[in-house]
């Protein structure tokens, strides 16, 4: 039994079993059993509060039960929620004009979750290949980066690298060619005349907050807008305040020419996303070649308009640099003490623990055990993304846990 489990009660071990037992095992939880929340803390089923260091991998960014947000769901619930883009409704116009405004471009094609936002940016780019840039039939490659994570489609995991994403999945999708992250040598050698789309996280957040060399990204501009290629970047993470900016791209000064979002902009209520371009892009799609039942319906509109005006006054991403630069700054402090490197932007920090200490897991079950979730990933390393709302005495609160935590480990003490 893990140290985790030793403390778990009756009413979350039903709770636990009942999920176990139907819900399909394509997840491992910990073992803690969320019942409400508000703001950067829940609480479980027996009353237990916890520091949420994950917010949905960033879904939560504006916070649980975020009151801004709530009413704009509550207000569209009692009028309309859902009509299909059979019919035109009142929310997606100011939606769309209004996010196309913060990010710079003039039109949205709105869809639900991340991986559809990924799988149409892909659509858009073979289409304006074929249509625009005179690539001939079926003939479309998209460059994508090792270690990158866009999502779970069969299409998406085909240019995954990550065996567990792939395995016992294919036959894969073609079309696709990787190069290391970080290397703009490497990308450039893939380029070639049928090259439509580079499709990159600015920062990689499943490969462990991987922040590539400043002159990379500004780099990968250049080629793309020499060789007439698209660039993606896929911000369904990255973007919307985490990293302390609008989108991750500003933190270097690019502008991509398709913005992938999704997560946060359904404010942790619904999902919500959206490829966000200029219309000679995206303009190249026309009636019936893509689409979605629920894309841009009025309740998603209603709270994805919330979120972006949220974002137009620059308070989140102002929030998420001051406490990012006071978050890293205490991390950096056990850097040497059990964790061997830090890295990320904003109130965004991947920590690799010392592998002699622990795993990710281990530290992360520990954490949970004094009231902080957080989650590991790639064996080592433990990732932080709390709530942007987040209090700053939280912040520091936070770090003295993971002090403790491997204070603990170190002096090779049970928890
Ligand atoms: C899972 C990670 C986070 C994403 C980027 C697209 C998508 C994601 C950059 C797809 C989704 C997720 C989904 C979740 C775990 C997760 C994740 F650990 F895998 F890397 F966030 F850190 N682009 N990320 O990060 O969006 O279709 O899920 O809405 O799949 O278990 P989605």
């Amino acid at each position: 039994m893990t140290s985790a489990s030793s403390s778990t009660t009756t009413t979350q071990q039903h709770a636990i079993d009942v999920e176990n037992e139907h819900a399909a095992h394509n997840y491992s939880p910990l073992p803690v059993v969320v019942a409400s929340g508000d703001g950067a803390w829940v609480t479980d089923v027996d009353g237990r509060r916890y520091l949420d260091c994950l917010a949905a991998y960033s879904a939560v960014n504006f916070g649980h039960s975020n009151p801004v947000l709530l009413d704009a769901a509550r207000e569209q619930l009692d009028r309309i929620t859902l009509t299909s883009r059979a019919f035109h409704n009142d929310k997606l116009g100011p939606f769309v004009e209004r996010l196309g405004a913060l990010a710079g471009k003039d039109m949205v094609l709105p869809m639900n979750t991340g991986a559809e936002a990924v799988e149409s940016g892909i659509k858009v780019a073979r289409a304006w290949g074929y249509r625009v840039k005179g690539v001939a039939a079926d003939q479309a490659n998209i460059i994508v980066a090792a270690g990158n994570f866009h999502g779970r489609t069969t299409t998406i995991v085909s240019f995954s690298d990550d065996p567990v994403a792939r395995n016992d999945f294919g036959p894969f999708t073609p079309g696709f060619r990787s190069v290391p992250y970080g290397d703009a040598e490497a990308l450039a050698s893939a380029i070639d005349e049928n090259t439509v789309a580079v499709l990159i996280e600015p920062i990689q957040g499943e490969a462990g907050i991987i922040v590539p060399p400043a002159d990379y990204l500004p780099a990968v501009r250049e080629l793309c807008t020499v060789n007439n290629v698209l660039l993606i970047a896929d911000e369904i993470q990255s973007g919307l305040g985490r990293t302390g900016a609008t989108f991750a791209c500003d933190l270097v000064g690019v502008v991509p020419d398709l913005y992938l979002l999704g997560k946060a902009l359904g404010g942790g209520i619904i999902p919500v996303s959206a490829v966000v371009g200029d219309s000679d892009v995206l303009g190249v799609l026309r009636p019936g070649e893509h689409g979605s039942t629920f894309g841009g319906n009025p309740l998603a509109a209603a709270v994805g308009l919330a979120v972006v005006e949220l974002l137009e006054t620059g308070e989140m991403q102002e929030r998420a640099r001051m406490l990012g630069a006071r978050l890293h700054e205490e991390l950096s402090r056990l850097v040497g003490h059990g964790i061997v490197a830090v890295r990320g932007a904003g109130l965004w920090a991947g920590i690799d623990v010392d592998p002699g200490l622990a795993t990710g897991r281990e530290v992360c079950e520990r954490l949970m055990e004094r009231g902080l979730l957080a989650k590991d990933t790639h064996g080592s390393t433990i990732r932080l993304a709390p709530p942007l709302v987040i209090d700053p005495a939280d912040v520091d609160w936070a770090v003295a846990q993971l002090e403790a935590v491997l204070q603990e480990l170190r002096a090779g003490s049970p928890s």
